[in-house]
C-alpha cells in the first residue's frame, strides 16, 4: 500500500537515471570498500590477490542508507537545505564514506584520499584496514554525530541536535533492529519536547530492510496498517515508501520526501507566521527495502538479497573459492563503473552535479562538527553565590540551591544565544535546582492544565522519565555546538552507562581529529546520593557510576565530590568551561554544614586535594600520628566528626586532614594529568603511617586509584558496603562503618602509640554505636548528640588553642 502514486511523479525519466547512476556509485564503493584492495575500478579481471584477506563491514544497511542519501542530495538542492544526516545504522560506514567521498566533502578533509584513481583505490584499501578508519559511521567519518555503534541513540541525538536549531532539518534513519531498543522506542516521544518555532525539524525515516544480524525484525513483519497506527499514535504522519525495483522506489523517494519536506515547511510557517500553538503532527517516512538490496540474490544455494544473509559480508571467500570470486565480480561489474567515472577515475561531471555544494553538502554541513559554532557560555561570578562562611561549619547550606541560583543566572545570561539547557528524568525541583524556574520553564508540547506547575512550549529545562532521552538529547545537544547539564539520582544514572561509554569513546577519537572541533563539556550532577536515600532506601543507594566512569581515557573524565556549597559553586563554574570531557560532580542536597569561605573553596578546589590545617591536630613540626582522608559531603562531616571524638579522648594525638575534591588526583599524574607525583602524594599522605579514607563510593576504587603509591598498604577505605534500606542518615553510614565511631576506632587500632589506652577509648565508641542503634529504632530518628553535632573548633589548629 503506498501513500503516493509513483504517477505523480516529479522525477523525469533522465533523473531517475541519473540518481539511480548515483546511487550505484555509492553501491558501488560500498562493495569496493568491503573487498578491494588493488583493481578498484575494475579496469582489469577481478583476481583473487585484488581482494582484502580479511573481508569485514556491514552490507546490508547500506544500499538503503545511500538510497536515502542520494534522494537528501536532491531535496537538498531544491530547496537549499541544511540537512544533517544521522545514521542509525552507523555498521553502514561504508555508505557514509563512499558518499561523502562522492560529494567531495571527505577528500576537503582528508586530501590523501583524492578524487580520482589514486585516491578512490586507498579509500578502498583504508576501510577496516590496520592503520586505516573503522567500519562505522564513525568520528572519523564527516557529517557524522552520532557512531550507531551501539545501537539505539539515533533519534535522541537528532532531537537533541535539532533543539534551538530552527533551520535545521535532521534526517535520521532508524533501523528496524535498532527501533527494537528501549531507548530508541522512547525517543518517539521527543516530539512532545520540540518547538516549531525555536528548534528544527527531525525526519524520522525508519528503514525497514526486514532484518537484524540473524533474525527478522518487529516492525518490518507488522502490516502497515498497524505500523500506520502505532505512528499515528505517536504523533506521526508516517508516509510509506515500499518497494524493490529502482526506478519505482526513485519516483516514491523523490516524491515522498518533497511531501515531507513540504509538510514540514507548512508546520514551521503555521508555527512561526501564524502563532498556531498546537502541537504538530510532523511526517515520518517508513522505506521498506530489501535487506542487501542489488546484492547478490543468491550464495552456496542460499537466499541473501531480501534476508538476513545480507547483514554482513555477502560473499565471504572470493580469495579462496573461484565461484565466489566470479560472484563478486559480476556483482560489481553490475553497477557498470565505466558509466559512473571517468578515465582518471573521477565520478562523471553529471553525477557530481547531483551533490549540493559547500556546506550544504550533508558531509560538511557545520552542525555535524559542532565545535566549530560553539559559542561560550556567559558564566555569572560564581563568588556573587557564596555562602558566608564565619567558621568551619558554623552554618548549614543546601549545596544544589546554591547550584541552582548560579544555573538560573547561566540560564538568564545565555537566554538569547538560546545555547544552554538543562536535562533530568523529573528530578530538577527535588534536586533543589528550583531557583531555575524563576527565569524558566519545563519544556512540554503536550497540553497544559492551568494548574500545572512551570510547563511551557518555551523552556530550558527538560524534563522526561528516560535517563536515556535525557543523556541522548544533551549528546547531541553538544555534539552540534551547545552547552548543557544532565542532573541525575545518583543511582539511577547507570541507567546510561553504555551511552556514556559510547560519548567518551567519540570524544576520545574526536581530539585526535584536528578539523574536529573541541565541543562543550558532557556534564553530570549525581544528587539524591547514596548516603540520603531518605525516601528510598536500598533500591535508590548505588554509587558505582563513578567506578565505571574512570575506567575511561584519564584526558576525557573527570569526578568531582565538593564538600559543601561553595566548593560546588566553583566546580559548577570551572566544568561549565571545560570542552571535550565528561564531568561528574557528586552533591548532595540535604542541609550540612559549610566548612570552606570562597577564597578558600577556591584554592581548594584548584588544587583538587589539601591538608585541612583547621580540621587538623597536628603540630606542624611533627610528622602525623594518623591521616585522615576524606571525599564526598557525608564522609567529609563523619571525618571531621570522629576528629572531634579523638581530640576529646586523645589530645596528643596528632591527626592530619585530608579532603578530596577532585577524584583523579589520588592516580598518579603518569596515568592522570590531574594526578599526584609520588612526591607530592607521600608528602600529604606519609610513607608510613596509617591513613583512614572515608569515602563517597565503594572502597576498592580508592584501592584501585592508589594502589601503587609508597604507603597504599597502610590506606584502610570506609565505604558503601552495600548496606543499606530506608533509615536515619546516621544509620546509613553506621551500617556501611563509615561513621564517626567507626572511623575514630579504626584510627585508635591503626595508630601503635595509643597503647593500653585504646582499649577503654574503643569500648567507649563501641557503646555509643550499641546506643545510636537501640535508640533509632526506637525514636525513629537520629540521636540528638548526632543530629545537633557541630564543629567546635573554629579554625583553631590544636584542641585548646
Ligand atoms: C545495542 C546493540 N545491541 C546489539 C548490537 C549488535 N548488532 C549490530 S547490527 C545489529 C542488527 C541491526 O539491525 P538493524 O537495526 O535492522 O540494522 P540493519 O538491518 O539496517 O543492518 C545488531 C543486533 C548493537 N550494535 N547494538
Ligand atoms: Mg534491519
Amino acid at each position: 500500500m503506498h501513500d503516493i502514486s509513483p504517477n505523480r511523479s516529479p522525477l523525469s525519466d533522465d533523473e531517475v537515471n541519473l540518481i539511480d547512476r548515483y546511487w550505484r556509485a555509492a553501491n558501488y564503493l560500498s562493495v569496493g570498500q568491503i573487498y578491494l584492495l588493488d583493481n578498484a575500478l575494475l579496469r582489469q579481471p577481478l583476481q583473487r590477490e585484488h581482494v582484502k584477506p580479511r573481508l569485514l563491514g556491514h552490507w546490508g544497511t547500506t544500499p538503503g542508507l545511500n538510497f536515502v542519501y542520494a534522494h537528501l542530495n536532491r531535496a537538498i538542492r531544491a530547496d537549499d537545505l541544511s540537512v544533517l544526516y544521522v545514521c542509525g545504522p552507523g555498521h553502514g560506514g561504508p555508505g557514509m564514506v563512499a558518499n561523502t567521498y562522492l560529494e567531495g566533502s571527505y577528500s576537503e578533509i582528508y586530501p590523501d584520499i583524492s578524487r580520482d584513481a589514486d585516491g578512490l583505490q586507498k579509500l578502498f584499501r583504508q576501510f577496516s584496514f590496520p592503520g586505516g578508519i573503522p567500519s562505522h559511521a564513525a568520528p572519523e567519518t564527516p557529517g557524522s554525530i552520532s557512531e550507531g555503534g551501539e545501537l539505539g541513540y539515533a533519534l535522541v541525538h537528532a532531537y537533541g541536535a535539532a533543539f534551538d536549531n530552527p533551520d535545521l532539518i535532521v534526517a535520521c534513519v532508524i533501523g528496524d533492529g535498532e527501533a527494537e531498543t528501549g531507548a530508541l522506542a522512547a525517543s518517539w516521544h521527543s516530539n512532545k519536547f520540540l518547538n516549531p518555532v525555536h528548534d528544527g525539524a527531525v525526519l524520522p525515516i525508519l528503514h525497514l530492510n526486514g532484518y537484524k544480524i540473524a533474525n527478522p525484525t518487529v516492525l518490518a513483519r507488522m502490516a502497515d496498517d498497524e505500523l500506520r497506527k502505532l505512528f499515528e499514535g505517536y504523533g506521526h504522519e508516517p508516509l510509506f515508501v515500499e518497494g524493490s525495483d529502482p526506478a519505482t522506489m526513485h519516483r516514491l523517494m523523490a516524491e515522498t520526501l518533497e511531501t515531507a519536506f513540504a509538510r514540514i515547511r507548512a508546520i514551521q510557517q503555521a508555527a512561526r507566521d501564524d502563532g498556531n500553538k498546537a502541537r504538530p503532527k510532523w511526517p515520518m517516512i517508513v522505506l521498506r527495502s530489501p535487506k542487501g538490496w542489488t546484492g547478490p540474490k543468491e550464495v552456496d544455494g542460499l537466499k541473501v538479497e531480501g534476508f538476513w544473509r545480507a547483514h554482513q559480508v555477502p560473499i565471504s571467500n572470493p580469495r579462496g573459492n573461484p565461484e565466489h570470486l566470479r560472484l563478486l565480480e559480476e556483482w560489481m561489474r553490475g553497477y557498470q563503473p565505466e558509466k559512473l567515472f571517468d578515465d582518471a577515475g573521477r565520478l562523471l561531471p553529471e553525477l557530481q552535479a547531483l551533490a549540493p555544494d559547500g556546506n550544504r553538502r550533508m558531509g560538511a554541513n557545520p552542525h555535524a562538527n559542532g565545535g566549530s559554532l560553539k559559542r561560550e557560555l556567559k558564566l555569572p561570578d560564581y563568588r556573587d553565590y557564596a555562602i558566608d562562611v564565619p567558621k568551619p561549619g558554623a552554618v548549614l547550606g543546601e549545596a544544589t540551591r546554591e547550584m541552582g541560583k548560579f544555573l538560573r543566572d547561566v540560564i538568564t545570561l545565555n537566554a538569547e544565544q538560546r545555547n544552554f539547557r538543562i536535562m533530568g528524568p523529573d528530578e530538577t525541583a527535588s534536586n533543589r535546582l528550583d531557583a531555575v524556574f524563576e527565569v524558566t520553564e519545563r519544556q512540554w508540547m503536550e497540553g497544559i492544565e492551568p494548574y500545572d506547575v512551570h510547563l511551557a512550549q518555551d523552556g530550558r529545562v527538560m524534563e522526561v522519565l528516560s535517563e536515556h532521552l535525557c543523556q541522548g538529547w544533551l549528546e547531541g545537544y553538544l555534539l552540534t555546538g551547545r552547552h548543557g547539564l544532565f542532573s541525575c539520582y545518583e543511582a539511577f544514572v547507570h541507567i546510561i552507562g553504555s551511552m556514556f561509554n559510547q560519548h567518551a569513546k567519540w570524544l576520545k577519537v574526536s581530539r585526535g581529529l584536528p578539523w574536529r572541533r573541541p565541543i562543550a563539556s558532557l556534564n553530570y550532577l549525581l544528587t539524591s546520593h547514596v548516603w540520603r536515600q531518605d525516601h528510598n532506601g536500598f533500591s535508590h543507594q548505588d554509587p558505582g557510576f563513578i567506578d565505571h566512569v574512570v575506567n575511561k581515557k584519564a584526558d576525557v573524565v573527570r569526578v568531582y565530590f565538593p564538600p559543601d556549597a561553595n566548593t560546588l559553586l566553583w566546580i559548577t563554574d570551572h566544568v561549565l568551561r571545560t570542552y571535550d570531557r565528561i564531568n561528574v560532580i557528586v552533591a548532595g542536597k540535604q542541609p550540612a554544614p559549610q566548612w570552606l569561605t570562597m577564597d578558600q573553596a577556591a584554592t581548594h578546589c584548584d588544587a583538587g586535594i589539601g591538608i585541612w590545617p583547621w580540621a587538623s591536630n597536628e603540630r606542624v613540626a611533627n610528622e602525623p600520628d594518623v591521616v585522615m582522608a576524606c571525599c564526598g559531603d557525608v564522609p567529609t562531616l563523619e571525618t571531621l566528626a570522629a576528629v572531634d571524638l579523638l581530640r576529646q579522648v586523645v589530645p596528643d594525638l596528632n591527626i592530619r586532614v585530608i579532603n578530596v575534591v577532585d577524584l583523579m588526583t589520588l592516580q598518579p599524574d603518569t596515568q592522570h594529568p590531574h594526578g599526584l607525583n609520588d612526591r607530592d602524594f607521600d608528602g600529604m599522605f606519609t610513607r608510613d603511617k596509617p591513613v583512614i579514607f572515608a569515602f563517597h563510593g565503594y572502597p576498592h576504587l580508592i584501592h584501585r586509584l592508589t594502589y601503587s603509591r609508597a604507603n597504599h598498604e597502610r590506606m584502610h577505605v570506609h565505604g558503601f558496603e552495600e548496606e543499606g534500606t530506608t533509615t536515619t542518615p546516621f544509620d546509613m553510614v553506621v551500617l556501611n562503618r563509615l561513621d564517626r565511631f567507626h572511623l575514630a576506632i579504626d584510627v585508635i587500632e591503626r595508630v601503635p602509640s595509643l597503647g593500653v589506652a585504646a582499649a577503654a577509648i574503643k569500648q567507649q565508641f563501641r557503646d555509643a554505636l550499641i546506643e545510636h542503634t537501640r535508640y533509632v529504632r526506637a525514636h525513629g530518628e537520629d540521636m540528638p548528640a548526632i543530629r545537633d553535632w557541630d564543629w567546635p573548633y573554629g579554625t583553631a589548629a590544636k584542641a585548646g588553642d
